[in-house]
Protein backbone atom coordinates (compact mmCIF):
# COMPACT_ATOMS: atom_id res chain seq x y z
CA UNK A 1 0.00 0.00 0.00
CA UNK A 2 1.05 3.30 -0.65
CA UNK A 3 -0.17 6.04 -0.04
CA UNK A 4 -0.68 9.80 -2.35
CA UNK A 5 -0.74 13.54 -1.14
CA UNK A 6 -3.37 15.29 -3.91
CA UNK A 7 -4.31 18.54 -4.36
CA UNK A 8 -7.73 20.04 -5.57
CA UNK A 9 -10.26 16.90 -4.66
CA UNK A 10 -13.35 19.18 -4.23
CA UNK A 11 -16.37 16.49 -4.77
CA UNK A 12 -17.40 12.96 -5.26
CA UNK A 13 -16.81 13.84 -8.80
CA UNK A 14 -13.18 14.21 -8.28
CA UNK A 15 -12.72 11.04 -6.27
CA UNK A 16 -14.38 9.02 -8.93
CA UNK A 17 -12.40 10.44 -11.68
CA UNK A 18 -9.40 9.73 -9.99
CA UNK A 19 -10.45 5.72 -8.71
CA UNK A 20 -11.62 5.17 -12.25
CA UNK A 21 -8.25 6.54 -14.12
CA UNK A 22 -6.31 4.56 -11.20
CA UNK A 23 -8.28 1.22 -11.55
CA UNK A 24 -7.53 1.68 -15.47
CA UNK A 25 -3.77 1.44 -15.20
CA UNK A 26 -4.95 -1.35 -12.49
CA UNK A 27 -8.28 -3.16 -12.59
CA UNK A 28 -7.50 -5.21 -9.34
CA UNK A 29 -5.98 -1.79 -7.22
CA UNK A 30 -7.81 -0.24 -4.53
CA UNK A 31 -8.32 2.83 -3.75
CA UNK A 32 -9.78 4.84 -0.88
CA UNK A 33 -9.66 8.54 -0.97
CA UNK A 34 -9.78 11.00 2.17
CA UNK A 35 -11.33 14.14 0.23
CA UNK A 36 -10.44 16.29 3.96
CA UNK A 37 -7.15 15.41 3.61
CA UNK A 38 -6.05 14.73 0.37
CA UNK A 39 -5.13 11.77 1.25
CA UNK A 40 -5.60 8.72 -1.70
CA UNK A 41 -4.66 5.09 -0.01
CA UNK A 42 -3.89 2.82 -2.72
CA UNK A 43 -3.07 -0.74 -2.76
CA UNK A 44 -1.71 -1.73 -6.45
CA UNK A 45 0.73 -3.32 -8.42
CA UNK A 46 1.64 -0.59 -10.10
CA UNK A 47 4.32 1.65 -9.10
CA UNK A 48 3.62 4.67 -6.40
CA UNK A 49 5.05 6.50 -9.41
CA UNK A 50 3.51 5.40 -12.56
CA UNK A 51 0.18 5.99 -10.50
CA UNK A 52 0.76 9.40 -9.35
CA UNK A 53 1.83 10.65 -12.98
CA UNK A 54 -1.51 9.01 -13.70
CA UNK A 55 -3.35 11.10 -11.20
CA UNK A 56 -0.83 13.97 -12.07
CA UNK A 57 -1.89 14.20 -15.49
CA UNK A 58 -5.98 14.60 -14.60
CA UNK A 59 -5.04 17.82 -13.60
CA UNK A 60 -4.79 17.13 -9.76
CA UNK A 61 -0.92 17.89 -8.37
CA UNK A 62 -0.18 14.46 -6.45
CA UNK A 63 3.08 13.93 -4.59
CA UNK A 64 4.66 10.53 -3.51
CA UNK A 65 3.82 10.31 0.73
CA UNK A 66 6.47 10.15 2.30
CU1 LIG B 1 -14.92 17.44 -8.02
Amino acid sequence: MFVLDVSGIGCGSCIRKITNAIQSLDNTATVSVDRDTGKVNVESNESPERVREVVDALGFPSEISA
